[in-house]
């Protein structure tokens, strides 16, 4: 959103911990499950979503309220406390996390942890993640203000405002990435510019329509941080992406944790080959269920493998939505980029996915969507000739098709290995 050229540039970035740098939220609501569960009461999804992003004992105060427990807030802290304590340093990186705060030091953008969690939590969130830990809390004039160091918390400007001047920059030079409601409230009511990335699956709708031409306010509403583009807030480019030197359908981001999966070949919507001129083998939703539910949505690279046909092929496929179809579905389909003579529904197809092309994106016409996937094929094209992604055609998942899903390292998840870059 053109930022650049902007009067008033932006000059800093604030950071969320939870939810956006560290996938905490899946922590959290399991331990809240259980504990609310000892009151005979179930954790909606509403009350999920009043906890998101605010101080402990604040979350249950909210949840306690919503869903009209017997105790008070500060027993509920009490009772989790131990139980979360032990996992923290667990919390997987979410994916674009560890390679955006690379970026944002290696270019040299002032920027700054502003996170509800109160510090001993923060160490012990760190005490696992050297590298991390280094980059936001150990750099020289590194500034990370916890919620227990300011008087109020998220949805108060307080610990942004505290981070903002920390950094030297005033508050409108400030960009804030945040995942929840309340941190977006926090970082407007501060009069600093807010890029949203919902960390609740199914989230964002709360969070009211975009403004990109607002100074303050929400900017952006983004699926993952992998879709952040720093260059459209008038910050430093990433120069990560493939091929090198750049290409005119965008650059492919190699992702850190490739992921590897197999399922049957499905009959899809029946309008790729018919509607698009381009068939998109869909795989088996239940074999990779759990794989797609927690799977970033977006447009991936990758390499595939028919059956145990002796040819490894690029593909590019589609994860999510298909907002210009409007499916009810999540759907995982790659358009191999080879010839077929026959269709080959009912075969196993394996897929290494190991680059993050896009966003998944609405289109005004069906031309355009076309045009958009055939950009896709060819960056993705040029990027599969690139290492570290061209060895993966030789990845033993693809040479060797009976290789049991299990015993291969990674799974797509947002938790375990994320469809992105952790
Ligand atoms: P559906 O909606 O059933 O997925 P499509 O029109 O998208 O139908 O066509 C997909 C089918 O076409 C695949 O399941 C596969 O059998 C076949 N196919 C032929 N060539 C390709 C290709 N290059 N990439 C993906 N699928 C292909
Ligand atoms: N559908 C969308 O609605 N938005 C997209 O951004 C989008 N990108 C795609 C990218 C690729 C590489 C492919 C293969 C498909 C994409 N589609 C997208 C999905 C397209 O809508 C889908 O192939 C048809 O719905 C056929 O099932
Ligand atoms: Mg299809």
């Amino acid at each position: 959103m053109g930022q650049a050229g902007d009067d008033n540039p932006v000059k800093a970035v604030l950071l969320d911990l939870d939810g956006l740098i560290l996938d905490t939220e899946s922590l959290c609501v399991e331990v809240a499950r259980s504990v609310v569960e000892r009151y005979g009461k179930e954790l909606t999804l509403e009350a999920q979503r009043a906890a998101l992003g605010k101080r402990p004992l604040d979350c249950w105060a909210s949840v306690a309220e919503i869903l009209g427990l017997p105790v008070s807030a500060e027993q509920l802290l009490a009772e989790s406390e131990p139980l979360l304590a032990a996992r923290w340093a667990d919390a997987p990186l979410l994916p674009g996390a560890l390679r955006l705060v690379r970026h944002l030091a290696a270019s040299g953008v002032p920027f700054a942890v502003a996170t509800s969690t109160p510090r001993a939590t923060f160490n012990s969130k760190m005490s696992r993640k050297p590298e991390l830990r280094q980059l936001l809390a150990e750099r020289p004039g590194a500034v990370v203000v916890c919620g227990d160091e300011v008087t109020n918390g998220k949805p108060h400007p307080d610990v942004f405002l505290a981070a903002a001047g920390g950094l030297g920059v005033p508050p409108s030079q400030c960009l804030v990435l945040e995942d929840a409601p309340s941190g977006a409230a926090g970082a407007a009511a501060a009069g600093m510019r807010v890029v949203v990335v919902p960390s609740l699956v199914g989230a964002g709708a709360e969070f009211g329509p975009a403004d990109p031409s607002a100074s303050s306010g929400l900017l952006q509403l983004l699926p993952s941080l992998l879709a952040f583009s720093p260059a459209a807030h008038g910050l430093p480019r990433f120069n990560d992406t493939l091929p090198p030197g750049g290409h005119p359908g965008g650059g492919v981001i190699p992702m850190d944790r490739v992921v590897r999966l197999r399922g049957e070949v499905v009959k899809g919507f029946g309008r790729g080959s018919k509607e698009l001129g381009i068939p998109t083998a869909n795989v088996c939703p239940t074999a990779v269920a759990k794989h797609l539910a927690e799977a970033v949505t977006g447009i991936y690279a990758g390499w595939a493998r028919v059956g145990s046909r002796p040819e490894v092929h690029k593909t590019v496929l589609s994860i999510g939505w298909n907002p210009f179809f409007a499916n009810k579905e999540k759907t995982l389909e790659p358009w191999i980029l080879a010839d077929f003579d026959a269709p080959f529904y009912g075969e196993t197809l394996s897929l290494v996915i190991c680059g993050y092309v896009r966003p998944e994106a609405n289109f005004t016409s069906l031309e355009a969507l076309v045009a958009r996937i055939h950009a896709d094929a060819d960056v993705s094209r040029a990027a599969l000739e690139c290492s570290p992604l061209s060895e993966l055609a030789a990845d033993p998942f693809l040479t060797d098709p009976d290789m049991d899903l299990a015993a291969s390292s990674a799974g797509p998840s947002r938790q375990s290995s994320g469809l992105g870059v952790a």
